[in-house]
């Protein structure tokens, strides 16, 4: 049986001193109950916590980690980047080197902007457009999740949805007023907003697969539907692929869908596991940035070198033959097993998978957009979560997130997944 005395402890502990124990509300186990793993250290698809605990990890760090754990290369990078010092201030050639490869990745990014996060990322691509435009007012979707930053946190996604406050208390109503929310998938009601307000509007942006609401594919057409509508009202428009980015394909889910936006906003992989964001587009929009342009945007440790020589290694092992298609068939495997432990115990699930990425809803009915991923019963998405726990499979936290397959998973893994799933399964069933 699984002890967590010194994950207890150390919960107590940080509670002392940390805001609810955690730097980001979803690892606190508040979704699932008990109590949150504190971590010693991790390899290959392995996590284990300060108990000696090892479990199966499909959480990856929230989808970074798409080469598992600790690989070897982003190791030694980070290594050697810190022998020749932590921080400069100052450009390095390691800085021109990852942009260049993600302008090599992204067809639609003539230059880069690098930040720290995913949501200076998000929220840096927001005021460009509006700078750039010189309109005020935004789309975004229900439960897409771009960040904290103010304006994005309207019916937002992720720990916001788990939560159940969408839209955070602190932002204030003027600035939640500019942000128009649509329900994810419905063309329709883009093209009618835009018709009303187009003028108004400087940007649509939308995880172009969805991942904060719980995995949600673009219905066929919704892409190039808002890349049409867009365009026709001088609307920018911005993929946030801070997790589809390096993910769903090397060149993100623009490459998958063939849909081309006007922004791009990445995260997660590009950083190998240590923070890093980055924005990117065409030269005529990014040359409005500073030093350049008038819209400001600015960071300490941008282009940290040993971020950047992480998220080159990174890169490097993905761009290796091959890897898409061993994520794919390994993602398949674990996607087919689970439905299949689904239907023998009679319980009712929907799975959405793009690539690597996935989650099981505890939904009865397909999950096409928030509205229909807020019919998932997320108790006993709870239940799964604790019982696949016992048996040492390291899941999400909470039902609106995704489930990610690594590289470094093996067959043996995923078939101990699928088993221990079974189980946990019939005893849902039973309950
Ligand atoms: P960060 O600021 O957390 O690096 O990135 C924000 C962000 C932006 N856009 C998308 C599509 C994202 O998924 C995220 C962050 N994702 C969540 C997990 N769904 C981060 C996990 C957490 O908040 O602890």
């Amino acid at each position: 049986m699984k002890q967590v005395t010194r994950s207890r402890r150390a919960f107590a502990e940080a509670r002392k001193v940390l805001a609810g124990g955690v730097n980001s509300p979803v690892r606190a186990f508040k979704a699932v109950g008990g109590t949150p793993l504190f971590i010693e250290s991790a390899r290959g698809a392995r996590i284990t916590d300060v108990d000696g605990n090892s479990y199966v990890d499909y959480v990856g760090s929230w989808g970074p980690l798409i080469a598992g754990h600790a690989p070897a290369p982003v190791v030694r990078a980070v290594a050697e980047a810190a022998r020749r010092g932590t921080s400069y201030g100052a450009p390095t050639e390691l800085e021109t080197a990852l942009a260049r490869e993600v302008c090599r990745a992204f067809p639609a990014i003539e230059r880069v902007r690098l930040v720290n996060s995913g949501t200076e990322a998000a929220m840096s691509a927001v005021r460009l457009a509006r700078g750039v435009t010189r309109r005020d007012r935004i789309v975004k979707f229900d439960g897409g999740y771009h960040g904290h930053a103010d304006s994005m946190l309207v019916r937002a996604g992720s720990g916001a949805l788990t939560f159940g406050v969408p839209t955070s208390p602190g932002v204030p109503a003027a600035l939640a007023e500019l942000t128009f929310t649509l329900p994810y998938n419905d063309l329709r009601a883009v093209r009618e907003l835009c018709e009303r307000h187009g003028g108004e509007i400087a940007a649509v942006i939308v995880e172009p697969v969805a991942g904060n609401m719980g995995v949600v594919p673009p219905a066929p057409g919704f892409l190039e539907g808002l890349r049409e509508v867009t365009r026709r009202h001088g609307i920018l428009l911005i993929f946030d692929e801070v997790i589809t980015g390096f993910r769903v394909a090397y060149g993100g889910a623009q490459a998958l869908y063939k849909v081309r936006p006007d922004l791009t906003v990445l995260g997660k992989i590009i950083g190998g596991g240590l923070p890093v964001g980055a924005y990117g587009g065409p030269e005529r929009i990014m040359g409005q940035l500073a030093p350049d342009g008038p819209v400001y945007q600015a960071g300490t440790l941008s282009g940290n070198p040993l971020a950047m020589s992480a998220g080159l290694a990174m890169l490097a092992i993905l761009r290796k033959a091959g890897t898409y298609a061993a994520l794919e068939r390994k993602a398949d495997a674990l996607a087919r097993g689970l439905l299949v432990a689904a239907n023998a115990a009679g319980v009712p699930v929907t799975l959405n998978r793009v690539g690597s990425m996935m989650t099981l809803f505890f939904a009865e009915r397909p999950v096409t957009d928030c509205a229909s991923a807020n019919h998932s019963d997320t108790q006993r998405y709870a239940r799964f979560f604790r019982g696949m726990l016992d048996r040492w499979i390291y899941l999400p936290p909470a039902q609106f997130e995704a489930f990610f397959v690594s590289t470094a998973h093996t067959y043996g893994e995923i078939e101990r997944t699928v088993r221990a799933a079974h189980q946990v399964l019939a005893e849902i069933a039973k309950a």
